[in-house]
């Protein structure tokens, strides 16, 4: 067995994890990133798009936010399609002066593995069978397997960075642990391709047939996404289906000067809401998915986690500065506030722009009042505008 020894063991190289290891890095606190598949791997996955203006100062401040500012699309708005047409939502207007930056994290995730990289930090890829140790007593420590060779971190903490699925929220005793979960009924189907936006900026589709999202990563890469019965398979969905249906679900105007191409990537997501409180178990604690999942439909996945860092890191700085345990024994309380909020906004813009038979023709009804109302009262655009552009930070 193999011994290293380091301050903080981050589980899980996505955005939550390396962005972490990088604050701590900027800090001088000294971290070890142990992620169980490979580089490419979680480079290949395609998720988030949208980047609040707080993640980008943190991105910012962890010093990869260089290529975001060259390349990340900044928009002061999105438009809201129904009753085929589109309503325009000053974000920019509405926030007093307030922008989102279209970023995909897959190139988020790309920075700060080259930034990790330069600064020859330790991130082990391919760990196997990570397991977490007396995190809840005075010897915190992380095994793991490494090409079948076993090794061990010894560590002050642990960040649980592992997602949803990961092992970190699961090595906590579940009467610990008190779970929220909606899962809803129905999936986005999403394809990449290399095609010029059909609009300058993002269009969230409420149609009869379900909702739609015209997204984008460059001015030649596109991003979109039909809702999709939950059980579907993206091998049920030919690249011709896919844009027939959302051809169908925009505006005459959109649907005329959508430009098609072959998918490069294509994939099915479920959707949920999800939250595991606390997210601090003595020297353990949980940040980003691994202890908070939203529907997609607010851009606020990304965001949060990038939240939960920036609480986490702030805390741990504030440990090994001051030896204080101010922050680390707040950051759950402090991570929970923000997360909730993110949690309504996002399942009330899913409830809002999605189709849900079981709530019949009277529920289709009540959405296109609330989406006429959104559209034409400047405090309920400004109360949608200042949730998607992200809340202010608690002092
Ligand atoms: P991640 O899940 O990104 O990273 C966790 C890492 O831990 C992974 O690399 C995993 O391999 C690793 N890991 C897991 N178990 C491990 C173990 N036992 N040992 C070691 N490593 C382990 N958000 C948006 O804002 N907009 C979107 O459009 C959007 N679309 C999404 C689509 C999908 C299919 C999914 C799953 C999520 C989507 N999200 C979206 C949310 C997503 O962007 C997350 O919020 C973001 O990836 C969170 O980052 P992490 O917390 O780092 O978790
Ligand atoms: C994306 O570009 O992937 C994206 C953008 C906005 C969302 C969800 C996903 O609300």
């Amino acid at each position: 067995m193999t011994t290293q020894r380091t301050q903080v063991a981050i589980i899980g190289a996505g955005p939550s994890g390396l962005l972490l290891g990088q604050l701590l890095h900027k800090a001088g606190i000294d971290n070890i990133v142990l992620e169980r598949q490979t580089g490419a791997y979680v480079l290949g996955r395609i998720r988030a798009g949208v980047l609040e203006q707080t993640t980008c100062a943190l991105l910012d401040e962890a010093g990869v936010g260089e290529r975001m500012h060259a390349e990340g699309l900044v928009h002061g708005g999105y438009e809201l399609c129904f009753g085929g047409a589109r309503h325009r939502i000053d974000l920019h207007g509405l926030t007093g002066g307030k922008r989102v930056t279209v970023y995909g994290q897959t190139e988020v995730t790309r920075d700060l593995m080259a930034a990790r990289a330069s600064a020859g930090l330790t991130t082990v890829y391919g760990a196997k069978d990570v397991a977490l140790h007396d995190f809840d007593g005075a010897a915190p420590s992380v095994t793991y397997t490494l090409n079948g060779e076993p090794h061990s971190v010894v560590c002050d903490f642990i960040a649980g960075c592992d997602g949803y699925h990961g092992v970190s929220r699961a090595s906590v005793p579940p009467k610990a642990l008190s779970i929220y979960e909606k899962v809803y009924q129905f999936g986005w189907l999403g394809v990449l391709a290399d095609t010029p936006p059909v609009s300058h900026e993002l269009i969230y589709s409420n149609h009869e047939r379900g909702f739609a999202l015209c997204s984008m990563r460059s001015a030649t890469r596109t991003r979109y996404y039909v809702q999709c019965p939950l059980h579907d398979k993206v091998e049920q969905w030919s690249d011709a289906a896919f844009w027939d249906e959302l051809r169908r679900r925009l505006d005459p105007q959109a649907a005329e000067s959508l430009v098609t191409g072959p998918s490069i990537e294509k994939s099915i997501a479920p959707l949920r809401s999800f939250v595991a409180e606390p997210m601090r178990f003595g020297s353990l604690f949980l940040a980003g998915d691994a202890a908070h999942i939203v529907p997609p439909t607010g851009a606020k996945g990304l965001n949060l986690a990038a939240a939960d860092v920036r609480f986490l890191s702030r805390a741990l700085i504030e440990y090994y500065g001051e030896r204080s345990r101010a922050g680390i024994d707040h950051y759950s309380e402090k991570c929970l506030r923000r997360i909730w909020k993110a949690e309504r906004f996002s399942w009330w813009f899913t409830g809002l722009t999605h189709k849900f038979p079981e709530t019949g023709a009277i529920g289709q009804k009540l959405q296109r009042a609330e989406l006429d109302y959104l559209v034409s009262s400047r405090a309920a655009s400004t109360a949608m505008a200042e949730n998607y552009v992200g809340l202010p930070f608690e002092a």
